[in-house]
Formats: C-alpha cells, sequence, structure tokens
C-alpha cells in the first residue's frame, strides 16, 4: 500500500478488543464498518481478555470482516498473531517490542504502526520504520489503565511541523466533540476505541465521528 493510501485509511482508525465491547464484538465491528471505519485495530489486552484459541478464533472472525470492506486489519503487538491470521499490519507501543525489530520480523510488506507520545518518540519510530504514527494520550482517557497524562493537541502540531510525512492519528480520549481540532492540529485522522465500542449504536457514532473527521479535513 502507498504511503497516500495508507494515509486515507487512517481518516477514521476504529480499535478494540473482546474487554472493550458490551456486545458480541463481531456485531460491534460489522456495525462500525457500516458507519464508515476506514481502518481496524484488534487490541485483545487487559484483565478478562482472550487467550490461546478463543483470541485466534475472534481475530480470524475480524479479519474477515475487514477484508470483505476492503480495510486494514492491524494486530496490536501480538506479531505471531498477526502473522497467523495474516493481517495487513502490526502495531506496537513504547512498551513492547522496538520497532525496528518488529520491522526485522515482519518485513517490508506488512503496515507497521507505532504509539508515540512526544516528538524525540516519533522521530525514532520514523528512523525505526514505521508506516504511521499514533500520538497520545491527547485527552484524558479511561480507556487505557496505564495511559501517560494527556498532552494535547500540541504535540500533534509539533510532528506535523518536523515534516517526517508519514501519516498520523490522534488517540486518547477523542470523541465526536473534539474530533475536528485533531485534524486541524495536523494528523490525518483520529483513532478512537470507546467513542464507538461504548455506543449504544456504534453505526451511528461511527457516522457522525466520520462525518465530523471529512468537514475538518475540508476546512483545512
Ligand atoms: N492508546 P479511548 S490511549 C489504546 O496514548 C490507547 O497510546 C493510547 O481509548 C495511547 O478512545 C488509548 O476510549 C485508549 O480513549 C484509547
Amino acid at each position: 500500500m502507498t504511503r497516500e493510501a495508507l494515509r486515507e485509511h487512517m481518516q477514521l482508525y476504529f480499535i478494540m478488543g473482546s474487554v472493550n465491547c458490551k456486545e458480541d464484538p463481531v456485531e460491534v465491528l460489522r456495525k462500525a464498518i457500516a458507519g464508515g471505519i476506514t481502518c481496524f485495530q484488534y487490541r485483545e489486552k487487559g484483565k478478562g481478555s482472550l487467550q490461546g484459541h478463543a483470541r485466534y478464533e475472534l481475530a480470524q472472525k475480524l479479519r474477515q470482516l475487514c477484508m470483505d470492506a476492503g480495510i486494514p486489519f492491524i494486530v496490536n503487538d501480538d506479531i505471531n498473531l498477526a502473522i497467523e491470521v495474516q493481517a495487513d499490519g502490526i502495531h506496537v507501543g513504547q512498551e513492547d517490542e522496538p520497532a525496528f525489530r518488529v520491522r526485522e520480523r515482519i518485513g517490508s510488506s506488512m503496515i507497521l504502526g507505532v504509539s508515540a507520545y512526544n516528538l524525540e518518540e516519533a522521530e525514532r519510530a520514523a528512523q525505526e520504520g514505521a508506516d504511521y504514527l499514533g500520538i497520545g494520550p491527547i485527552y484524558p482517557t479511561g480507556t487505557k489503565e496505564d495511559a501517560k497524562s494527556a498532552s494535547g493537541t500540541g504535540v500533534i502540531r509539533l510532528i506535523h511541523q518536523a515534516g517526517y510525512g508519514l501519516p498520523m492519528v490522534g488517540i486518547g480520549g477523542i470523541h465526536l466533540s473534539n474530533a475536528w481540532e485533531i485534524i486541524q492540529a495536523g494528523a490525518d485522522g483520529v483513532s478512537v476505541i470507546s467513542a464507538i465500542s461504548h455506543s449504544a449504536d456504534p453505526q451511528a457514532a461511527a457516522s457522525a465521528l466520520y462525518t465530523a473527521v471529512q468537514e475538518s479535513c475540508a476546512a483545512q
């Protein structure tokens, strides 16, 4: 996939695992896709998360939905699982395996996403072969237990101005009310968990977020 095609896919990047869902994750993803998400990350993490075969089986089902919809399926952190289900990519945080090692393992055809909290981490990720950056937490979030303190949108501006040219999404505490400013700061899209997965109507939530991102991009 070209960098510009990947940039397009970053517009509304939905992330979840079974612990983030109030109903069957397969149904949540089906609805989110119907609402217009442009990328998906399977993040099966935290207390009560699926292990072993159940983890693999859910990954397979979600992978298939993404394939049918033509949106990238990214696996969080678990390289073996990503390879097993032939994911389109892998996403790693700063506490996971270093980006350059992951790149060595996955080769050049798989997408590599890296989380960064500040300019220094973003620069290292760019040097180590990241294809896109997830910058956060921008706002306070209750979804990630070990999340750092919220940085605000200034860090997105700094990284945008540094000119690495990598597609980038903001993450952490993003909802309909603040999606606009993430794009205005220079991100290519927004990445959310609870704004979609905890919604009573994941399709409507995704659709409204998608429209907000589109409108903010058009106003750039
Ligand atoms: N990573 P919500 S914040 C998975 O800062 C994740 O890298 C973050 O969930 C980071 O959209 C976060 O519900 C949680 O706030 C995002």
